[in-house]
Formats: structure tokens, sequence, C-alpha cells
């Protein structure tokens, strides 16, 4: 009798032992990170769809060059679930400002987008493009258009961040108060964090804009929730060199 109760005993242990191994783990695995990508640098662009004039140059992503009417993107060629909320951060830099005479030097910016058209897209998913199903951050380096104050469709400065879907600008914010300037030469970081139903963007460890709801209609995904990510640029009659250090 003793031998048996002590078999069960056993038994008991082992189950729970089992169990809280099992829980254990099923804790850790859902606590890890999932979709967690990141590339220290651009040596190695395997993975990304280089679009236009994206390319890259002493490892950085150089969406486009310092040159007049370039338009460059890249993107993730794997789609990533995006409905839920991300967290992503960035260096970016730009260099070689310049422009035709008469116009103010630097254009155009770059955007991070979300995007569900794929990853040979070639519009610039900003304010300036018609195109449509995607969602976006604009790092805005041209004014466009001196006098305007629709500022659902017309920037706020030539040194702005804004979020952008499809086209209008849901909020924007001017960085020249904040001590910000984008065309400076320097690197700078982003850091944009979406939590399912508003984003919140950084610039240099300051908050510039914050819990911006934008994505209701989620344009830049698809039905499963996922969206093709990255950046697109582009430069005109202004230029300097976009680039995305890691
Ligand atoms: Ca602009």
């Amino acid at each position: 009798m003793k031998k048996f109760v002590s078999y069960r005993w056993f038994l008991c242990a082992l189950r729970c032992f089992v169990l809280t191994a099992l829980f254990t783990w099923m804790q850790a695995f859902a606590q890890s990170p999932t979709n967690c990508l990141a590339y220290k640098d651009f040596t190695s662009t395997a993975g990304l769809a280089l679009v236009g004039s994206c390319t890259n140059v002493a490892g950085a992503l150089r969406v486009t060059p310092a040159a007049q009417d370039q338009l460059g993107n890249a993107w993730l060629v794997n789609k990533q679930f995006c409905a839920a909320g991300f967290d992503t951060s960035f260096q970016f830099q730009f260099t070689e400002v310049g422009s035709f005479s008469g116009v103010p030097p630097g254009a155009d910016g770059f955007v991070f987008a979300l995007q569900n058209l794929g990853t040979g897209t070639s519009d610039f998913l900003s304010t300036l493009s018609g195109a449509t199903n995607f969602s976006g951050v604009f790092f805005n380096t041209f004014l466009n258009w001196p006098g305007c104050t629709d500022y659902s469709q017309c920037d706020v400065s030539a040194n702005s961040v804004g979020v952008v879907t499809n086209g209008y600008y849901a909020a924007q914010t001017d960085l020249g108060p904040l001590g910000i300037n984008l065309k400076d030469g320097t690197v700078h970081r982003a850091r944009i964090l979406f939590d399912g139903t508003a984003v919140t963007v950084w610039v240099d460890e300051l908050a510039v804009l914050t819990n911006v709801i934008i994505f209701g209609s989620l344009p830049g995904v698809d039905e499963s929730g996922q969206s093709w990510i990255g950046f697109s640029s582009h430069t005109g009659w202004a230029w300097e060199n976009h680039d995305i250090l890691n």
C-alpha cells in the first residue's frame, strides 16, 4: 500500500513538473519577440527589394542620391504583421544638399511606409503622391507649397515630420522650433511606435508626434494585417542624398 501511495505521489510530482516546465516554456514563448528584424547596416541588402535609384553606398541604404528627379524605394520582401502594432528605430543622414538656382536647397526627404501595393511599387508614398494603400511617417525637407495653409495636404515647413495616409497628413510638426534640422548633415535617429491604435514618433530622442490616430482603416495592410514595409524617397529641382544607416 505504501508503495502504491509513493508511486501515485511520484506520478503526481512528475505531472506537476511537466506542467510547470510546459507553462514556463509557454510563458517564455509568449514573451519572446516576433517579427524582430534588424540591419546593423546595409552592406548586405538581402531580404530587401531595391526599386528605382535606391542602392547601397558605403554600408548605407541610399534611397535616392543627391541629383535631380530621383525616385527610390526599398521594401522588405517578406510582408510583416503590422496591424497589432510595431516599434522600429533607424538612423538616417541627408548630405550634399543642393538645388537649381532660385530653388531652396535640399529635397524632398523620405517616408517610412507600410504599404499594400507590392515590392515593385515606384511611387513616392507621401503627400506629393497620388498613391493609395499606404500609411507612413514623412521626414520632409522641402516646403510644398509656400502660402498654402491646408495642412492636411501642404507641409508646415521645409523641416518637418508628419503622419501620412494615402497622401493626406493626419498630423505634422515643424521641427525648427524644437531645435532639429533634418538637413544639417548630421546623423539623426528616428523611432516610430504604433500600438495598434495610434502612432508616436521620436526624432533624436524627442517625441515630435504623440498618439496620432491614423490607421483607422489600415490602408497599408492586407486583410490578414500584413504589410510591405520600407522607405520611399524622391528628389526634384532640389536634392540631397537620403541615406538610411541601419
Ligand atoms: Ca515637401
